[in-house]
């Protein structure tokens, strides 16, 4: 195991949860190539020794001035890593990052000089969002899941909360376990500062947006529960797909049913 999680079970745990979701990424279909990123926040799991740890890289740039962020601690998986690899060896295709003082820029400390993610500036920018509002969420994943991301060639299914009303009412469980739907945002070039910005802008009503014709991002409190509202989303856009398939436009559950639903489970809207 590597140094920095031997003596740290806590962190390693959370580690693990990363391996775990990025295998059901690859095995998903949702991670061709290197595509999707993960990062996690773990500055809760840095005590005085990781916080002296030495740079292992020059100081890099972020992108953006992130104050939230300052001296905080992120595993970042690695540009151009794949899911499948990390999935094996998370500390080989990812690494940890500490944020400096100018909160600016970072340097990596372990395991390895693994460069992070494309998308960082999105990321980070993401966790100084939930820091910044007091929103206990540690998580942010990228990923592309094909059903979801098919869904955004469609002009109907971009309008705001189209695909939300629609996913919802294809299977109770939709709503109940992603009560706050499905956010979207219209193209933008992948890894750009206007793609964070974006993305940012729907997170005060969503924990799951869009990448029109590239994919989901989504927040939450650790990577499993992140994976599992894209997850639950997604298998509501395979209904709808399969339905189509079989050459019928479904029924969807009847407003009535949804508003009966959304009172037994207490969800918003
Ligand atoms: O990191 O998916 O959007 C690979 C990607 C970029
Ligand atoms: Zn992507």
């Amino acid at each position: 195991m590597s140094s920095i999680l031997i003596s740290r079970p806590a962190l390693a745990a959370e580690i693990d949860k990363v391996a775990e979701v990025a295998g059901y990424l690859w095995q998903k279909g949702w991670a061709e190539r290197n595509g999707g990123n993960i990062t996690i926040n773990i500055t809760e799991f840095a005590d005085d020794e990781m916080r002296r740890m030495p740079a292992i890289s020059q100081p890099l740039s972020i992108g953006a001035t992130l104050p939230a962020l300052k001296n905080g601690f992120f595993y970042c998986k690695g540009t151009q890593k794949r899911m499948r690899d990390l999935a094996r060896d998370p500390m080989a295709n990812g690494s940890i990052i500490r944020i400096l003082d100018d909160c600016a820029h970072y340097v990596i400390i372990a395991d390895q000089p693994v460069m992070p993610t494309s998308e960082l500036p999105s990321h980070l920018s993401v966790h100084n969002y939930l820091l910044s509002q007091g929103i206990p969420y540690n998580a942010s994943m990228h990923t592309h899941p094909i059903e979801l991301v098919a869904m955004t060639h469609h002009r109907k299914f971009l309008e705001k909360d189209v695909a939300s009303n629609l996913l919802w009412s294809m299977i109770p469980e939709t709503k109940a376990f992603c009560p706050r739907g499905l956010g979207m945002v219209p193209y933008q070039l992948p890894s750009s500062v206007e793609l964070a910005e974006s993305t940012i802008a729907e997170l005060p009503d969503y924990d799951v947006v869009m990448w029109e014709k590239h994919g989901v991002f989504a927040v939450d409190t650790d990577i499993m529960a992140a994976f599992d509202q894209v997850d639950v989303l997604n298998k509501a856009a395979q209904i709808y797909v399969t339905s189509r398939n079989m050459g019928f436009e479904p029924e969807g559950m009847s407003p009535e049913q949804m508003h009966e639903l959304s009172v037994a489970f207490n969800l918003p809207k």
